[in-house]
């Protein structure tokens, strides 16, 4: 066998790599790394929950929101806060417009660039020449809507600022609701700027996605993963009720969703070891000494299996049609969902009620415990928290990028972006065919890790 490394593997968060073995041309085992640990869980410690919304943001600049909606329903049920519906309702506005901002970004910039062949500028070179099959016409078409991306993507992150005061790592959410109040200026401004997205996804962002698949259509299932997927819901109704649904196929049975059945294990992470436990009683103790590791992505479980999350997870669980479960499969549902979320937004600011409080910020308790759950951008999102005396005392948190690509487990199984990497035929010089695949996860691993170590950054360190 022959060992083949992508390092950085996509085209922003650049710790992780991938460690392909191949085989006659067929990856026969993955290892997929990261090389960055920043320790945000032991920052939290000590200080005030109501502040946990804003330092668990910086996890992120992606999927900042997403941190802050979390957090804010970890400390309100530990502490028994109530949320007004106008609260409600802003937040779900401003984790709606990062949410698109980031699904745009990641199909445009981070995705489609796997499938089209810009010019020879940055930010389109150093190219990849293998399996190229757009014509020279649809080429530049792309080329030019990467440009109208950026464009619009800022425009959802206006609509961010719009009741989060600015993006990322908004104001906006906060412990007991949002901090901003409503008036028409604010709704018809974020109204403005979803009118123009929903626009630019009619007109080019869906017809570019469909294009893709035409001319690409074995990756619809290539790279699938092993079959369970999980969301633990979000974007709540103030009546009740969420706009994404809550629930879990594993091992081809449909389940509801406990989370009791969430366990971490760390045999093959760079931490203190221990069997697999619940994240309201594991630790996070960083100890780069351990032979078996090579990532410091922890393993997360859902009643001891590997589970995918993400957009392609959540058309599964709403029991939607989907294409098949691959990379274009992935990048499909997450198209189809930009246009879901944008039409939500719009009953979302005609349910506002001008002047009508969003916040509330009486507390019944100051000492409790409590888990956060929200889909965020690439899925599944948990926040636990222990509250002591109005200190934090416990933190962990599982982010969808540790779901999808944590290490393998104590039994030795892989995490799905791992296991989706076997059996693939790769023909190019570059491992693009991997590529596609792991960027269709849109996989963060500033997120999935909470100092640079640059002992490893450029080999994963096996021992
Ligand atoms: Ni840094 Fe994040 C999202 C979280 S990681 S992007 O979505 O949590 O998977």
């Amino acid at each position: 066998m022959n060992k083949k490394v992508i390092f950085p593997v996509t085209r922003i968060h650049n710790p992780m790599l991938l460690e392909a073995w191949l085989d006659n041309g067929e990856i026969k085992d993955a290892f997929i790394s990261d090389t960055l640990y920043r320790g945000f869980e032991q920052i939290l410690i000590g200080r005030s929950p109501m502040d946990m919304p804003y330092y668990t943001q910086r996890i992120c600049g992606i999927c900042s929101s997403a941190h802050a909606i979390t957090a804010a329903l970890a400390v309100e049920k530990a502490l028994g806060m109530e949320v007004p519906p106008n609260g409600i309702l802003i937040r779900n506005l401003i984790f709606a417009s990062d949410m698109i901002q980031n699904h745009i970004r990641h199909l445009y910039l981070y995705a489609l660039p796997d499938y089209f062949r810009g010019p020879d500028l940055a930010p389109f070179i150093p190219h990849s020449e293998s399996d190229l099959r757009l014509s020279k016409q649809e080429n530049t078409l792309l080329s030019e809507h990467y440009f109208k991306a950026l464009e619009i993507s800022r425009a959802a992150h206006a609509a961010f600022a719009v009741f989060g005061g600015k993006a990322p790592h908004g104001h906006g959410i906060v412990p007991g609701g949002a901090s901003m109040e409503v008036d028409a200026d604010k709704v018809n401004r974020y109204r403005g700027y979803i009118i123009e997205i929903l626009s630019f996804l009619d007109d080019t962002l869906l017809p570019d996605v469909d294009l893709i698949i035409k001319r690409y259509p074995d990756y619809v299932d290539i790279g699938a993963g092993n079959g369970n997927y999980i969301s633990v819901g979000g974007f709540p109704n103030p009546e009740g009720g969420t706009l994404f649904p809550q629930g879990v196929l594993i091992l081809d049975e449909r389940q509801s969703f406990y989370e009791k059945y969430i366990t971490e294990d760390v045999t093959h992470a760079w931490y203190k070891p221990h069997g697999p436990l619940h994240p309201s009683v594991e630790d996070t103790i960083p100890d780069h000494s351990q032979n078996k590791g090579y990532t410091w992505v922890k393993s997360p479980r859902y009643r001891g299996q590997p589970v995918e999350v993400g957009p392609l997870a959540r058309a599964i669980i709403n029991k939607e049609k989907v294409i098949g479960h691959g990379a274009l499969a992935r990048i499909w549902a997450r198209s189809l969902e930009i246009k879901k979320i944008a039409l939500a937004t719009l009953v979302w600011l005609n349910r506002l009620e001008p002047g009508a409080e969003t916040l509330n910020c009486k507390i019944k308790q100051n000492s409790g415990s409590s888990v956060g759950l929200h889909e965020a951008m690439r899925g599944f999102l948990g926040h636990w928290l222990q509250v002591k005396n109005g200190r934090v005392e416990h933190y962990q948190i599982i982010t969808p990028s540790a779901f999808n690509f944590g290490a393998r487990d104590e039994s030795g199984t892989r995490s799905v972006g791992e296991s989706s990497l076997l059996g693939l035929k790769v023909q190019s010089e570059d491992l693009k065919e991997a590529g596609r695949v792991i960027r269709s996860f849109d996989p963060c691993f500033s997120c999935s890790v909470h100092l640079i170590d640059g002992e490893h950054t450029r080999t994963l360190g096996i021992k």
